[in-house]
């Protein structure tokens, strides 16, 4: 497996010359966050990306957040449009050396938290989720999701929500076929391979459509084009925050058939009502048997990248919820030692 730890680029709080001490570490992913969606993409800003990591010995092969367009996702008539552009950003990617791509199908939100900074009792602080705080917004009143801060303009958000009012999920399971129909061709030329992240988290929010959810949902999409290039971020946390879903077995089944190709590896604590909360990452922290799963990487002989997904904020540091420098670091030694646990185990 390849480290690698998620960079926001220069105006990242974290340096990379703190990230490259963490030991063991291949590399960054990363992404143009603030360019708006439906740009082109520099290639002159992902090569600086990328000369910034190679100076501190860290490869960047790997983009996150690249994000799909509404309009494609609800199927508009500007899709073709939004899908070119998306294809030329891709050819960027590729001529920058990226060979991973993550992206979600999410409508409108493509996460949900409803506390940036839940209190633990050891003084540490975590994002969270709780049940009844969701129930408590009402869309019609616009939605103050925290981190989500001002993305929306209230009159594009009613828009969006009522575009989607029209959008059931076998709708939104057409339009992600049309996508890949489009995109997967491409990406399989270029080297590049997709990456799908789960919806995080697996369940619908504000009565928009969500569709990957579990082990069925996953199947279905990697049968949609039977490709490595057609291929899963496997979040434990993300999939892992419904009890429902076991964790290890889809590492087994989908690592396996080479169709995982970025894992982010985290613990969640869940509650018996559906809350949880991001938890440290050993397996007597949270809910999850991160052992079970990282013997099942072991297993499929997993070669793919992988990053400690979020952290908590520890030890008095301040900076992006969930992706502070002490706790995720924690998260990678973590990590190094159940492989290295399993690898002499093996011998
Ligand atoms: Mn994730």
């Amino acid at each position: 497996m390849k480290i690698i730890f998620r960079w926001h680029g220069p105006q990242d709080p974290v340096s990379l010359r703190y990230i490259s001490q963490i030991p063991g570490l291949y590399g960054i992913v990363s992404s143009l966050y603030t360019l708006p969606l439906g740009t082109p993409w520099p290639a002159e800003q992902l090569m600086g990306i990328k000369r910034s990591a190679a100076e501190h010995r860290l490869a960047f092969e790997v983009v996150d957040s690249f994000r799909i367009h509404e309009d494609i996702k609800l199927g508009k008539p500007d899709r073709d449009r939004l899908i070119d552009e998306y294809i030329s950003n891709l050819r960027v990617l590729a001529s920058c050396g990226i060979k991973v791509v993550c992206y979600n199908f999410m409508p409108v939100f493509d996460w949900a938290r409803t506390d940036m900074a839940y209190p633990l009792p050891d003084g540490s602080n975590t994002l969270a989720f709780e049940r009844t705080a969701i129930e408590a917004i009402d869309p019609r009143q616009g939605i103050d999701l925290p981190g989500w801060g001002a993305r929306y303009q209230p009159e594009q958000l009613q828009r969006l929500l009522a575009d989607y009012a029209d959008v059931d999920e076998e709708r939104l399971w057409q339009n992600l076929e049309y996508f890949l129909a489009r995109v997967i061709p491409v990406a399989r030329e270029l080297g590049i391979k997709f990456a799908l992240h789960a919806d995080d988290p697996p369940r619908s929010i504000f009565g928009l459509p969500r569709i990957l959810k579990n082990a069925d949902d996953l199947r279905r999409l990697l049968a949609i084009i039977d490709d490595p290039a057609n291929g899963l971020t496997l979040c434990t946390g993300s999939l892992g925050c419904d009890p429902r879903n076991d964790v290890p077995a889809m590492v087994n089944e989908f690592a396996a058939r080479d169709r995982v190709h970025f894992v982010h590896f985290r613990n969640v604590k869940i509650s018996d009502n559906g809350d949880f909360y991001e938890s440290a990452h050993p397996s007597a922290c949270g809910s999850l048997n991160m052992g079970a799963i990282m013997a099942a990487l072991y297993d499929a002989n997993y070669q793919g990248y992988i990053r400690p997904d979020h952290g908590r904020m520890i030890w008095g540091e301040t900076g992006v919820p969930g992706y502070g420098l002490y706790d995720r670091a924690l998260g990678i030694t973590y990590m190094q030692g159940l492989w290295e646990g399993l690898a002499n185990a093996a011998r």
